[in-house]
């Protein structure tokens, strides 16, 4: 399917057309003079997803038959993007399709912007759920992923005068064509009230009802004809919400009032490192835990959906057929929830129930930042969920039971290791409630996972030190090699086959090419097409031109202080220092791009992002500088647009402070596409340096163990700035309104960041960035040795493939083995 691009069986042709033609009269109701391009679009998504019917079904009848371990992954995010091309790739209809369109005068890659990305995800967190969807579908797993249908999505960004302005994203405006909704699964959740102990054990009364509606995605696999679901609830009001006004005859008040219900999943939370304690979002993670248990534990004791016939009425087997990865904390609620159900619907005992959720259960952790760890208030707990807080009291006083046999007397321990902190309020910390109720606790890269055992939940590594977890991140090679970047997997395809895509270790293979000067020229062909897309869709949307031949630097992720975008910004303010000094000199030309989104309530992030504009402004407009240096921020950083920018990449900055990155992924993903990397010793950066070897990377910066000593030290970043003239040139310019001549003071808190605080350590690790990015500019003048490395960076780039990460979670924690068995289609 890689390999013969435009060669289409022509049956599948004929079929194509058809069915295409069928949907454009009889689903959109049009003819070819009427039919937008949204049109068309919409009869192909559906046209598309006729082929993955069949599949769908014989999918889920199959594992009714076989009854297998079933694997639910719980996230409060998935971050999807489109879903047609991607459909297209999977079930391998991508060039009978193509083909297909062009008899109407249509080209795929004119109707694809017409779909909105699902944009459920703040950022790495819910894309890693949406990667490893894909490849527990590719390696036919009985995966299902449960999560929330946001009416908004994370919002779009829009940039105003060089500010961030947020907009909300009305991704459902035109309908959704991927989604199934299934009314007929509907289930009941229940909020607030209070708990009755009786003879038969504790009952949860006079509490609110909110129905979750489910709403079913389809999830293919990779050419195996399998098809996963993920299944997205939305809060409805029941018939008999705020029943009390109905009785008083306020009919419409009571229909209005559906609303308050109906809010719980209208918007994603814009956070992504930041714990914000709103009871909005108590609700949303609630919501999103009881009905996903309801929902399996309903397809554990029945033999077929929609059967409501017990076939399994004991839990005796539940062990062996259910395991629950929860992404992060934000799915904890899951832990409380499963013991309710057990002991007070199902009648269990805590202890058989407590046995059970510690079998299902497995906890992922995504971040070190402390305020990022959910801590709930105990008194919002307990007016929400009192029958919860009940039980997550019992299971610290058992847990802390268990502490005090371990280490009699401890009180200090005791406290550091209780559920509930003491502080000016009560609060219950989830991650603790998740080390001590699952079998396994998690990081996301090797480092991070160190971290976790050495300092962050170092007294729950003692504890527990055979629960403790290596899990490396990975990326999907479907959607961020062959759909993103076609010509690349083409080549990779014409000397190694087609098996990297579900083996991506192959691309091992490719070694032998990095002497082939041919091969070189045309890797480089193949970045600088795509380059030239890029460029071109900038000069339409942000109407700068950049010269395509020069580097294309780019930093897209979240703006956060820790990932350090203001050290980035500190060297491109050096560069252009330099080309001002010399404006004579013989420099490399850089175009440096930055994208990425702000949480809405970050106020330094969102300075950063307005003086990210103004240099911009201040460089783009010099006419000394010319074309040797551009400045580009990426508006509404979003999956889309990384699948454009990404393959066009000759440099990847991964820039964050040693040790506050857990992972990272869009390292792998610039790794993939054959861009090298400058980068840090931190999350799998450090894994991407041993697979490629030290020489093939641009690495700076301090160690973890070095931040440490520095801090230990007291660090006083000042000191940098005497030492150093040239930061402190940048520096200066920052302060004095060099960037911002209309209010000089614009970024004053920035400069005294930097110079007084400075957390994440820029002004240290500055000097070590600069050097290193002179070194990428030397390289950068040698083509062929440039394109050698960017060959060999992709030849290792293998073990970063999500499917690798799956098998590893498959096999040590879900206790689950992938099947190479491809279904009929
Ligand atoms: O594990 C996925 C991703 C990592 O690659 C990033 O390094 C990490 O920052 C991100 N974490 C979050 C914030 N999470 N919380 N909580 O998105 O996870």
């Amino acid at each position: 399917q890689i390999s013969i691009r435009g060669i289409a069986p022509l049956e599948g042709v004929v079929h194509f057309r058809q069915d295409f033609n069928r949907h454009v009269h009889y689903t959109i109701i049009k003819d070819r003079v009427s039919a937008t391009k949204r049109d068309y679009y919409t009869a192909l998504a559906y046209t598309v997803k006729d082929h993955l019917v069949g599949r769908w079904l014989r999918t889920h009848q199959y594992y009714y038959e076989i009854d297998p371990k079933r694997v639910y992954y719980l996230s409060m995010e998935f971050y999807m993007g489109r879903t047609l091309t991607n459909t297209m790739v999977n079930i391998g209809t991508l060039f009978p399709c193509q083909e297909g369109l062009r008899h109407f005068g249509l080209e795929l890659e004119d109707l694809e912007p017409c779909e909105v990305d699902a944009a459920l995800g703040n950022g790495g967190l819910g894309r890693l759920a949406a990667c490893f969807l894909d490849s527990m579908a590719t390696l036919g797993l009985a995966a299902y992923g449960y999560g929330i249908r946001y009416d908004y999505g994370i919002f779009e960004q829009k940039i105003e005068g060089g500010w961030q302005k947020e907009e909300p994203d009305e991704w459902l405006r035109y309908g959704n064509p991927w989604e199934l909704p299934r009314p007929e699964y509907v289930l009941p959740v229940k909020f607030y009230g209070r708990v009755e102990q009786s003879e038969q054990g504790s009952k949860w009364v006079d509490y609110q009802l909110v129905h979750a509606m489910p709403y079913d995605t389809p999830i293919p696999g990779y050419l195996n004809n399998t098809v996963n679901i993920l299944r997205l609830w939305s809060a409805k009001a029941p018939t008999s919400f705020n029943l009390k006004f109905f009785n008083n005859g306020e009919y419409l008040q009571a229909v209005h009032d559906r609303n308050l219900a109906e809010n719980i999943t209208r918007v994603l939370y814009p956070n992504d490192s930041m714990f914000e304690g709103r009871e909005l979002r108590l609700k949303q993670e609630y919501l999103l835990v009881s009905a996903s248990l309801q929902d399996l534990i309903r397809r554990y004791q029945t033999d077929r959906p929609g059967n409501f016939k017990l076939v399994r009425p004991t839990f005796d087997e539940f062990t062996d057929k259910v395991a629950i990865q929860l992404n992060d904390t934000h799915p904890a609620l899951a832990i409380p929830e499963l013991m309710r159900i057990l002991m007070d619907d199902e009648g269990l005992s805590w202890e058989t129930a407590w046995d059970i959720v510690n079998k299902t259960c497995a906890y992922t952790n995504h971040t070190v930042l402390p305020e990022a760890l959910e801590r709930w208030p105990l008194s919002m707990l307990e007016r929400l969920l009192p029958r919860h807080v009940e039980i997550i009291y019992i299971i610290n006083h058992n847990f802390l039971e268990d502490v005090e046999k371990r280490w009699p007397g401890d009180a200090d321990r005791k406290r550091r290791m209780s559920l509930i902190e003491e502080g000016h309020e009560k609060v219950v910390n989830m991650a603790r409630l998740c080390i001590v109720a699952s079998h396994a606790i998690n990081g996301v890269s090797k480092i991070h996972s160190e971290i976790l055992k050495k300092s962050v939940f170092k007294d729950f590594y003692e504890m527990f030190p055979e629960r403790f977890q290596n899990k490396t991140n990975g990326i999907t090679p479907r959607r961020w090699l062959i759909l993103c970047n076609t010509d690349l997997s083409d080549l990779i395809t014409s000397k190694i086959g087609e098996d990297f895509a579900t083996n991506l270790e192959l691309l091992r293979g490719l070694e032998q090419y990095v002497e082939s000067e041919s091969f070189l020229r045309n890797l480089i062909r193949v970045k600088q097409a795509n380059k030239q897309k890029l460029a071109d869709y900038i000069e339409q949307e942000f109407n700068i031109v950049v010269n395509p031949a020069s580097m294309f630097d780019i930093q897209v992720k979240r703006i956060h202080e820790y990932k350090r975008q203001l050290l980035n910004c500190l060297h491109i303010i050096t560069l252009y220092n330099q080309i001002k000094a010399h404006p004579e000199g013989n420099f490399v030309p850089r175009t440096v791009m930055i994208g990425g989104k702000a949480a809405p309530s970050y106020y330094i992030a969102k300075l950063v992002i307005k003086l990210i504009n103004n240099i911009a402004k201040v460089v783009n407009n010099d006419p000394e500088v010319g074309d040797r240096l551009k400045v580009v921020f990426l508006e509404n950083y979003r999956v889309s647009l990384a699948e454009l920018v990404i393959p066009a990449a000759d440099l990847s900055e991964q820039i964050s402070l040693a040790g506050t990155e857990a992972s990272g992924t869009g390292n792998m993903k610039f790794m993939l596409n054959g861009a090298l990397t400058i980068g840090t010793l931190d999350g799998a950066n450090v894994e991407m340096v041993e697979e490629v070897g030290e020489e093939n990377f641009f690495l700076f910066g301090m160690t973890v163990e070095e931040v440490e000593e520095l801090r230990k030290e007291g660090y006083i970043p000042r000191k940098y700035y005497d030492e150093n003239a040239d930061l402190q040139q940048a520096v200066d310019q920052i302060n004095s309104g060099f960037f911002s001549p209309e209010d000089p003071s614009l970024f004053r808190e920035i400069y005294n960041n930097l110079m007084f605080t400075d957390r994440y350590c820029l002004m240290k690790d500055y000097a070590s960035y600069i050097a290193v990015q002179r070194k990428v500019s030397d390289l950068y003048r040698k083509p062929l040795q440039w394109a050698a490395m960017c060959l060999r960076n992709i030849a290792a780039s293998g073990k970063f493939s999500s499917d690798r990460t799956i098998r590893e979670y498959a096999r040590d924690i879900w206790g689950v083995d992938p099947s190479a068995f491809k279904l009929p289609a």
